[in-house]
């Protein structure tokens, strides 16, 4: 059959994506796979990913992976970027996490590496619930809706209100560059490898934490279709979680 889309050498060769059908976590892989090789960064780039759906990303990354416990992973990268300057080696790292992970179990790893100015990326997959266990209800759940844990809406008066991790995130002096984005039309995929691309660059430039969250769909624990899911996002999760920067260090020069 004649290929119609290249796939990036930072995809494993012959690699399936084996997420649920509509899930945004393939094409934010993609998206991921083909800025490494942009920026050449292949040969070293150490990725880690998180407990919950991020985690199946070194079955389909050809780089270096490590997989961390629940919401250690700013700390696994932490670590990992400063054991390796210890021994003069510069490596490109990042974290590749969910909601869940970086901003409710992992919150205060989360927090203090950008506090501290760590110089790694993180990758956000915000799909607004603990999708891998069953769509339990998650830090980023929207008021109103329905959670396995939440099966009457999530309600402000018990549940409390959702965080916003890219403004959260913004408001660190150690961050050089916190967004948010989206993969539900064209022109959003177009802008989120942009955002991707400069995240990383930044980390290249060793300006301090850079963090790009990315809205994505969970069409299985959402109970839509795909093209629901996307529509969801498009016409009511970016009111509530606009898709915008917050912050960008050279911006502000
Ligand atoms: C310490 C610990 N607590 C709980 C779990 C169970 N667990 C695995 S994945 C997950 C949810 C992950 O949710 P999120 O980070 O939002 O990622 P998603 O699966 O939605 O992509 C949980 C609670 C675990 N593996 N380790």
């Amino acid at each position: 059959m004649q290929q119609v889309y290249s796939t990036p050498k930072s995809i494993k060769k012959d690699s399936t994506f084996t997420f649920c059908a509509g899930c945004d976590h393939g094409l934010a892989i993609k998206l991921v796979a083909e800025v490494l090789d942009e920026l050449n960064l292949r040969e070293n780039t150490i990725a880690v990913a998180s407990s919950g759906c991020s985690v199946f990303l070194y079955d389909f990354l050809d780089v270096d992976c490590i997989e961390s416990p629940h919401g250690r992973a700013c700390a696994v990268a932490t670590g990992i970027k400063r054991a390796h300057r210890a021994l003069n080696e510069e490596k490109f790292v990042f974290t590749y996490q969910g909601d869940g992970d970086f901003a409710s179990i992992g919150l205060s790893e989360s927090l203090h590496s950008a506090l501290r100015g760590e110089n790694i990326s993180v990758i956000c997959i915000n799909n607004t619930n603990y999708g891998m266990t069953g769509g339990q209800m998650g830090p980023t759940t929207v008021l109103g809706q329905h959670t396995t844990t939440s099966p009457n809406g999530r309600n402000v008066k018990y549940h409390g209100y959702p965080i916003k991790t890219a403004e959260q995130i913004a408001l660190c002096d150690g961050t050089c560059f916190s967004a948010r984005v989206a993969l539900c039309d064209i022109k959003n995929i177009i802008n989120a490898k942009e955002q991707i691309k400069k995240c990383f660059e930044y980390q290249k430039q060793n300006l301090g934490f850079s963090f790009v969250e990315i809205l994505s769909s969970c069409p299985t624990n959402w109970k839509l279709s795909p093209s629901d899911s996307h529509k969801k996002i498009k016409e009511e999760l970016s009111e509530i979680y606009p898709l915008k920067v917050f912050k960008d260090i050279k911006e502000n020069d």
